[in-house]
């Protein structure tokens, strides 16, 4: 096994965490639960590394879990941020940047015609959701198996990210009469949604997705899924809701809606859109958003949404991002990766299934094809915590759950990639 690095700094802060918050972490996530080991504590980032309190860097595939597509701490966001300090950290008010974050947005993201900034993608999840009833009039709505759409009581149903991590039942303290309007189908089953349309006539407000799912592992949706989903939904009177919380900006810079050309009638944002502060928003046609107060009717509201610090790193990302070859970069960059990976796994006789779009990618070490939930749970997810701690030994940070996804970004050189292989080989031999 390889030398482990030393990590005495880490383990001392985070013993001390661990008496002050819950599991220590701010995330369920982030405290390593399902990998080998205890998490390590970063002490700063920059462009695709990090480095820990006790001087260790680190390939970083997280990325601030999408946020730092142009590289950590890139130099130009903090220039912009460091402007608009001398002008205030929050206002409460209208302010010029709001419109030009909008405007961008709504250039970009084929199915937004109107925007409301939030603070984080669950946030935007639960508005969006609630925007969809108000539209509807109807109460119910179609989640898949293994998407997250934030921790909100409603999407807490077979859901992604750290709740598969963590292997977590439906979670305490959501009541049964708060999901009982969640309806669930595997992701990729379009006949799944058809029956539940069949046996809720007129009940269903909507279906909202991953387009690309990316909280139970990465799982692309197969060929004609969305455009069934559109399909499906307009026959029904239904809306049909992207939540991009992630591939937003990341698979292309008009999210997946404009890489599959199937446009949603609503659509989630996050990450991305921040540069690394807390953004969220949510988004779609003129006709639907006009409904959000003060426009209309429906309520929601944020002390801290649209604050110049965030719309200030989410403008200059976008405006980096915006910049010709940027997407060409991040999926040759994600497509070497991966093919790295699977060779080297191969080549240790270990089962592997792996794929990439744009700046994200990912992979399950067992014989695939991984179209939903069900099949991402073969992965061998043991296999996966001793890979995962013997690729930090090597210097290599991958999100800590093999239901995660990974991230290139701009700031990833082919060496790099290269670094990472290698590393994967000898790991793939030590492991198995
Ligand atoms: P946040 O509330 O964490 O900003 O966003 C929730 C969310 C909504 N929708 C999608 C598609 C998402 O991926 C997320 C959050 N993603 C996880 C990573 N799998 C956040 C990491 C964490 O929970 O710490």
């Amino acid at each position: 096994m390889t030398n482990s690095i030393n990590t005495t700094r880490s383990e001392a802060v985070f013993e001390a965490a661990q008496k002050l918050m819950p599991g220590g972490v701010s995330s369920p996530v982030r405290a390593f639960k399902s990998v080998n080991g205890n998490p390590i504590v970063f002490d700063r980032v920059k462009g695709p590394y990090a480095w820990d309190l006790d001087g260790n860097r680190f390939i970083d595939y997280v990325g601030s879990w999408g946020p730092a597509i142009c590289g950590h701490s890139h130099p130009e966001v903090i220039a912009s941020l460091q402007e608009a300090l001398e002008k205030g950290t929050s206002f409460g008010a209208p302010c010029e940047l709001e419109n030009k974050l909008a405007e961008m947005v709504i250039e970009a993201v084929p199915s937004v015609e109107m925007v409301r900034f939030v603070n984080s993608g669950t946030e935007a999840c639960m508005a969006v959701l609630r925007l969809m009833r108000a539209f509807t009039g109807r109460d119910k709505v179609i989640k898949f198996e293994g998407c997250y759409h934030g921790h909100a009581d409603m999407f807490l149903v077979k859901a992604g990210s750290g709740v598969a991590t963590l292997g977590l039942p439906d979670s305490p303290g959501v009541p049964r009469s708060t999901t009982s309007n969640t309806l669930t189908a595997p992701y990729n089953d379009l006949e799944a949604v058809k029956e539940l349309f069949a046996e809720n006539p007129d009940g269903i407000s909507g279906v909202i997705l991953e387009p690309v799912v990316g909280n139970a592992g990465f799982i692309p949706p197969e060929p004609g899924f969305l455009e069934g989903l559109r399909e499906l939904t307009k026959e029904n009177g239904a809306l049909l809701v992207f939540d991009e919380v992630m591939t937003g900006f990341r698979i292309s810079y008009g999210g997946a809606q404009d890489r599959f050309g199937v446009t949603p009638d609503l659509t989630t944002l996050g990450k991305v859109i921040g540069g690394g502060l807390p953004v969220g928003a949510y988004g779609g046609r003129k006709e639907i958003m006009s409904m959000v107060a003060p426009a209309g009717p429906m309520y929601q509201a944020g002390t801290l949404s649209g604050n110049p610090l965030a719309m200030t790193a989410g403008i200059k990302t976008l405006e980096l991002l915006k910049q010709e070859g940027s997407y060409e970069k991040l999926e040759a960059l994600s497509q070497r990766l991966i093919n790295g990976i699977c060779k080297a796994a191969k080549q240790a006789g270990i089962p592997i299934t792996a794929s990439c779009i744009g700046g994200m990618f990912g992979f399950y070490l067992c014989e695939g094809p991984v179209r939903n939930f069900e099949e991402a749970k073969q992965t061998n997810a043991e296999l996966f915590g001793k890979l995962h701690r013997t690729m930090l030994n090597k210097g290599i940070y991958l999100a800590p759950s093999a239901y995660e996804a990974g991230f290139t970004s701009l700031a990833h050189s082919d060496d790099d990639i290269e670094t990472t292989i290698k590393a994967f080989q000898e790991s793939f031999n030590e492991i198995n």
